[in-house]
């Protein structure tokens, strides 16, 4: 449970619709349709501009469509369910706030994350510490939160085995920029009072990373709710998905070399500024043991590999740690998370970021994709922010503690 002092923390504005966003989503609709094969996925492409699900394959897929982009599907055949009959509606209820109400009951901008991650800091001076990683292409800090016992006193303590755990990569999973930051919020109120987590922080190093996309993450407040890459101008498109901008098999199955695309790799492996942060901040870190990406919607715990079907060499290692990590999340609330190898589980991937922490800087990478299977998908309520960061930071405490003995 949340401390106290952290629920006293009150959003001062209440606002019925805080948002209004320039790319107006009056109309749109998100429905779920039915593609056969290859043919019907490739023929659905070039009628949408937005395909919301992770799995992009034969099979039910979610999409939001403006009413002529709905007209062209129905008359070319395909099913269209309705799953949210009003996006401006959904989006407009994801937005609102409530005065007074506690710090996870409603999503977070980006300068309110920055903010929170502050109060952290002054709350917990002998546990917690902000700090940065660079600037994003428009200028905006990123940053993270340290945590371990004693993180004044030494600048790393190397004997202690280190965990990150990063969100949004894609600017639109809101979800994934809650989770981060409520398990930063956990570690620090159940230290001292549970075991378990005392220990961790006491023997472990945490880095908390809650917007690894700042650029991107501000325009879905601010312009285009489904927006999904970074904001760099690439030829006559913008943006670059950064999850498949990683160096390790850069380029291969399950990205696109067009600048239009929504999974743009890039240039060149690392030619984002928010990726070569990343990197380097990686790359400092010698006692770097197990990373977490946190991403949204399906319902996955995944680990490599997303450039090829084979499996990696310490496969069992995985399949054991991730199946306890799924036990957990499914004990609270029975949502259940499937659970595997990226290429077989979604689809191929190559230039992701799992793919980099196993095989480059040879760490566990594991990453999720939490609530939910799609009735609400990125427009999750505000309402189910805490159950599903709980289940995040109950699979993460698994990863922790794995962590943590291994460090022994
Ligand atoms: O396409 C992706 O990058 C991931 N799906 S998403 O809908 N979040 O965009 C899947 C790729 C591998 N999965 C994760 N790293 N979570
Ligand atoms: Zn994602």
């Amino acid at each position: 449970m949340l401390k106290r002092s952290l629920l006293l923390t009150v959003w001062t504005i209440a606002c019925l619709s805080a948002f209004a966003q320039p790319f107006d989503y009056s109309g749109y609709k998100i429905v779920r349709t039915y593609a056969k094969n290859e043919i019907d996925v490739e023929k659905l492409e070039s009628m949408v501009t937005t395909i919301c699900n992770c799995i992009i394959g034969p099979g039910y897929l979610e999409v939001c469509v403006s009413p002529d982009e709905l007209k062209k599907l129905t008359e070319s055949g395909f099913i269209a369910e309705v799953v949210i009959g009003d996006v401006r509606a959904a989006i407009e209820r994801q937005t609102t706030r409530i005065a007074g109400e506690n710090p996870f009951g409603s999503y977070k901008t980006y300068d309110e994350i920055v903010e929170y991650l502050y109060m952290l800091q002054r709350t917990y001076p002998n546990l917690a510490q902000v700090f940065s990683i660079g600037n994003s292409y428009q200028g905006r800090r990123v940053y993270g939160i340290k945590i371990t016992e004693g993180v004044r006193l030494q600048r790393s303590y190397r004997s202690r085995p280190a965990s990150v755990v990063q969100g949004c990569q894609h600017a639109r999973e809101w979800i994934a920029t809650m989770a981060p930051i409520y398990t930063a919020t956990r570690l620090l109120n159940d230290y001292g009072v549970d075991a378990r987590t005392t220990k961790i922080v006491r023997e472990c190093e945490t880095y908390i990373i809650p917007v690894v996309n700042p650029d991107g993450n501000v325009y879905t407040w601010t312009n285009q709710r489904m927006w999904r890459k970074n904001r760099r101008p690439v030829g006559s498109n913008v943006g670059v998905d950064l999850n498949r901008n990683w160096g390790y098999q850069w380029g291969g199955q399950g990205s696109s070399g067009s600048t239009g695309s929504e999974t743009y790799r890039g240039p060149s492996a690392f030619s984002e500024i928010e990726t070569t942060n990343l990197r380097r901040f990686l790359q400092s870190l010698p006692n770097l043991t197990t990373h977490m990406d946190i991403h949204s919607y399906s319902q996955l715990i995944l680990w490599p590999w997303g450039y090829t079907s084979n499996l990696p060499a310490n496969n069992a290692t995985y399949q054991q740690l991730v199946g306890r990590m799924k036990t957990e999340m499914e004990a609270l609330y029975g949502y259940t998370y499937t659970i595997g190898p990226i290429y077989t589980t979604i689809y191929p991937a190559s230039g992701n970021s799992v793919d980099w922490i196993h095989g480059d800087r040879r760490a566990i990478g594991i990453s999720y994709e939490l609530r939910d299977t799609g009735d609400f998908g990125f427009l999750l309520p505000p309402e189910q922010i805490v159950p599903a960061s709980e289940e995040s930071h109950a699979g993460l405490m698994e990863m922790f503690e794995w962590t943590r003995r291994r460090g022994k």
